[in-house]
């Protein structure tokens, strides 16, 4: 597959950098998960060298409501990454200069903003480029010495569970030249405090040891290892057993061979960070969760202080989140002819649950939707995987029309997409979607 940047998108990234010269002050809108905070950073950073002056919002979507944000946020340059496509006409007919460094579907294509998205370029945004690869790609026109910016956009591919083909593959090429990156082969054993990180791991999950104290202190017992080891310190023969252990444990579990794969994945090592790009994606990700997504966008930009506070907060994070994981694995989802589903409404982490459910304990033939209805509005998010696409499932439009078809919006990316609608309508929505998904798939 091709790993070069397209003439046109050079071109339009050329257009981006020109727009932003032309300013002394730029409003950053970003989205709150690992890519978008990945985003927001490259970008703050790239202004901060730039010498501009800036302010960054993250959203956790954009609606007709944070769309109001930006539109009245008075800012004479506005740049719009990781979010963006579904509001090209609207963001078109502002009046103020706007850049969109976007990854999601086309919806339409801009007639006066500068708008750069990798499907406009015939380059898949879902696997070959991300918000944070666009925003890299921007750093970099603006000025070659944000080459080492490329680290927090890694961290941002991995929170997309991107490919390092294309675009991705273009920067991984010119990070590894230039010895910012560095490959490794990966392990489902982690590095740190073992007791610690297997408890607390929820990539992978593994049942009965994710969330389950007198689990890990069995499987490492089981593997003849010491309580208080470390996994970087294990012996080669130490970490083939703990490592066989867990694959046995996974395979148990009816894990699929492709997310045993991921799993295992190549390690990309972060040369400034002393972390590699999962563990950046992971401070990100429990910033955006927690609400601190200035903390984020510090973190990104390099600031010591924030990356220890973002330590804490990521620690408490993910206790919570394998403990709701292991309560979800308890209780079973809710399975329906097409689609299988879960009530997120007291522990929330709806779109992280879904994710986890979906690779590691849901049943891999059928997309997985958590549903959270707390408030008026409920938030839906969906996950699907590389098999379900194949077989013509589409969450983009599946979350699209079953939240429209109950007075609401939806939509994302095929694979994994999010959505919004009247809490009063769950059963009617869950129905539409069974249908809509059911359709998919059997339409091919
Ligand atoms: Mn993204």
């Amino acid at each position: 597959m091709d790993r070069s940047v397209p003439n046109k998108l050079l071109d339009e990234l050329s257009k981006a950098a020109e727009i932003v010269r032309g300013h002394n002050f730029i409003h950053v809108f970003s989205h709150y998960d690992a890519d978008g905070i990945a985003s927001a950073g490259i970008i703050a950073k790239t202004l901060l060298r730039e010498g501009k002056e800036f302010t960054a919002t993250l959203l956790t979507t954009l609606d007709d409501t944070t769309f109001e944000q930006i539109r009245n946020c008075g800012a004479e340059c506005v740049i719009i990454s990781d979010l963006g496509a579904s509001y090209i006409e609207e963001l078109d007919a502002m009046s103020c200069d706007v850049v969109v460094l976007d990854h999601h579907t086309v919806c339409a294509e801009a007639s006066r903003i500068c708008y750069v998205n990798p499907h406009l370029y015939g380059i898949d945004g879902m696997k070959y480029g991300c918000g944070s690869t666009m925003s890299c790609l921007f750093a970099i026109r603006m000025d070659h010495r944000n080459w080492d910016l490329v680290q927090v956009a890694f961290a941002g591919m991995y929170g997309d569970r991107q490919e390092m083909e294309g675009l991705n593959g273009f920067l991984l090429d010119g990070a590894v030249k230039r010895e910012i990156i560095k490959a490794e082969s990966g392990s489902v054993v982690p590095r740190g405090k073992l007791t610690d990180e297997l408890y607390l791991s929820t990539e992978p999950y593994v049942r009965g040891v994710s969330g389950n104290a007198e689990g890990v202190a069995a499987l490492l017992k089981d593997a003849g290892i010491p309580r208080d080891a470390a996994g970087s310190g294990l012996s080669d023969e130490e970490r083939r057993r703990l490592s066989s252990l867990i694959f046995l444990k996974l395979a148990e579990q009816g894990v699929a061979a492709d997310t045993m794969e991921i799993t295992s994945g190549t390690r990309y090592a972060l040369r400034d960070w002393g972390l590699d790009s999962a563990g950046l994606a992971s401070l990100f990700d429990s910033c955006g969760r927690c609400g601190q997504t200035g903390m984020g966008v510090a973190v990104a930009c390099g600031d010591r202080d924030s990356i220890e506070s973002a330590a804490d907060i990521e620690r408490e994070y993910r206790r919570e989140v394998v403990q709701s994981a292991t309560a979800l694995d308890g209780r079973g989802l809710n399975q329906m002819s097409s689609v299988q589903w879960f009530d997120s409404t007291r522990s929330g982490y709806t779109g992280v649950l879904c994710g986890i459910a979906m690779s590691y304990f849901g049943d891999h033939s059928k997309p997985t939707f958590g549903i959270n209805s707390s408030e008026e509005t409920a938030k839906v998010s969906g996950r699907a995987t590389g098999k379900l696409l194949a077989k013509g499932a589409d969450l983009s439009s599946a979350l699209r029309d079953a939240c429209s078809a109950v007075g609401g919006t939806g939509g994302g990316h095929r694979i994994a997409s999010g959505g919004s609608f009247p809490s009063a309508r769950t059963d009617d929505f869950v129905k539409k979607l069974n249908d809509i998904v059911g359709a998919q798939v059997s339409a091919r």
